[in-house]
């Protein structure tokens, strides 16, 4: 499926080098990565958000999440009363979530691959939405089947302190600033990593306004 608009982005930045940095171990950034395609990442997360808007779960505990969300692939991670769990379908509604764009899965296939994880080939991709004040506590991401394949996430809109810690919960975590455009790849030793975000300060994005956008692209099955 050619879409015109990215595939000529996509050949414009190819031969452009990438610039990593290692946060850890399995942990690459590639500061901008996705500014190219800011615009075409909103548009099609608009019409992702017409079929499947974000909505703030529970938890297990009963808490609801300060983090709005919503998904798009052949699985999307949801939470409730019941637990946590990779889904086929949106609970809200029951139909399937809505497909995959074209230009997030390739945008997420090369930053992988850019990183050292050829053959990345996400199902799920978790569309997180942070307002001023929304945070995400210290946790590991382990319901995806095979750990071996690396998440994949990239950051539109304010900036936000990522808190990035080791295998124990109790290890004090390094803060790294994630950036609008900016793509992080985690996977090998770090994929098991706890890891969080700091409340988001508040403030005014040109192009998303007060709010932080972040997918997440996993291999769920
Ligand atoms: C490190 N999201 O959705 S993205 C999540 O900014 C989540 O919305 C955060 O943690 C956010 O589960 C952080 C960066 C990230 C995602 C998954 C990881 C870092 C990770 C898995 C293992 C280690
Ligand atoms: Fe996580």
């Amino acid at each position: 499926m050619r879409n015109p608009v990215t595939a000529d982005l996509f050949e414009s930045v190819r031969t452009v080098p990438l610039l990593q940095e290692t946060m850890a171990e399995g942990a690459v950034l590639l500061r901008g990565y996705a500014r190219p395609f800011e615009l075409e990442l909103m548009r099609v997360l608009g019409r992702i958000l017409e079929q499947a808007p974000f909505r703030r779960m529970l938890t297990p505990g009963g808490h609801q999440m300060s983090v709005a969300m919503t998904n798009c692939g052949s699985y999307g991670w949801v939470t409730d009363r019941t637990g946590y769990r990779y889904d086929p379908n949106d609970p809200e509604g029951g139909k399937p979530w809505p497909p995959m764009p074209p230009v997030f899965r390739e945008l997420a296939e090369r930053a992988a691959g850019g990183a050292g994880f050829a053959g990345f080939s996400p199902d799920a991709c978790l569309i997180n939405c942070y307002q001023p004040g929304a945070r995400m506590s210290l946790h590991q991401d382990r319901d995806e089947h095979d750990l071996s394949a690396p998440i994949v996430s990239v950051s539109l809109g304010l900036p936000a302190t990522f808190l990035f810690g080791g295998l124990k919960r109790s290890d004090k975590p390094n803060r790294f600033r994630l950036e609008h455009g900016d793509i992080a790849v985690w996977g090998g030793p770090a994929r098991l990593a706890f890891h969080g975000v700091a409340p988001l300060a508040d403030g005014e994005h040109t192009l998303l306004g007060r709010q932080r956008i972040n997918l997440t692209f996993r291999k769920a099955r």
